[in-house]
This record gives C-alpha cells, structure tokens and sequence, in this order.
C-alpha cells in the first residue's frame, strides 16, 4: 500500500476564499414610472414580471431594495448600466452596490 497516498484529512484541506459577493440596490424616487423600473429589471436583470414588480414595489415602499447579489465586477457593470439605461431616457433612477457582510 501507497501510505503517501492517504486521502488528507478534512481539517488540514487547504482553505480557498470565496470572493465576497456584493448587493446591487435599488432606490426609490419620486420621478421614474413604475412600469420603466419594471422594465429595467427584467431587461438588465433577468427578472420575470412578477419579481419585476415586486422588488420595484418594495423599494418604492421601503426606500430601496436588494435586486441581487453578484461578483463586484458583474455587480457594478449591472448597477452602471442600469443606471445609465434611466439616464438615456432623463429618469433619476439609481442603482448603487455594496458587499455582503
Ligand atoms: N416612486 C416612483 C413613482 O411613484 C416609482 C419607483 C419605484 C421609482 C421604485 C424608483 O426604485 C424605484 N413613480
């Protein structure tokens, strides 16, 4: 038998950091339509209608909300592009990010 072959023990594995994901968020204002920050969602985001709305109706109650969480790079392109889609059609709506705890 191979005994350099010994399968390591779990608690000796070496450990490999997983990136911090981070949130992109979405905040309310008085100025965009409903119906354009659904369609933002579902365009940059990838969201079906109903999550569309839902996540659009919390932020419009609450003052934002967590869309989703991704790496920090697919993060802030998704935030800036958002953001950028409002601007091109003159809406204040903003999309920003921050890491998870
Ligand atoms: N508050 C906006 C309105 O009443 C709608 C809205 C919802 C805007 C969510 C931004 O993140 C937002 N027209």
């Amino acid at each position: 038998m191979d005994e350099t072959r010994l399968k390591p023990r779990a608690d000796t594995l070496p450990k490999v950091a997983r990136p911090r994901l981070h949130k992109v968020i979405l905040l309310n204002d008085d100025f965009t339509p409903r119906d354009f920050v659904v369609m933002i969602l579902k365009a940059e985001f990838r969201m079906d209608e109903g999550a569309a709305h839902q996540v659009m109706l919390t932020a419009h109650r609450r003052g934002a909300c967590v869309v989703a969480v991704f790496t920090r790079d697919v993060a802030e392109t998704k935030a800036t592009r958002a953001t950028d889609m409002a601007r091109s059609k003159g809406y204040p709506l903003l999309f920003t990010t921050e890491p998870e705890e």
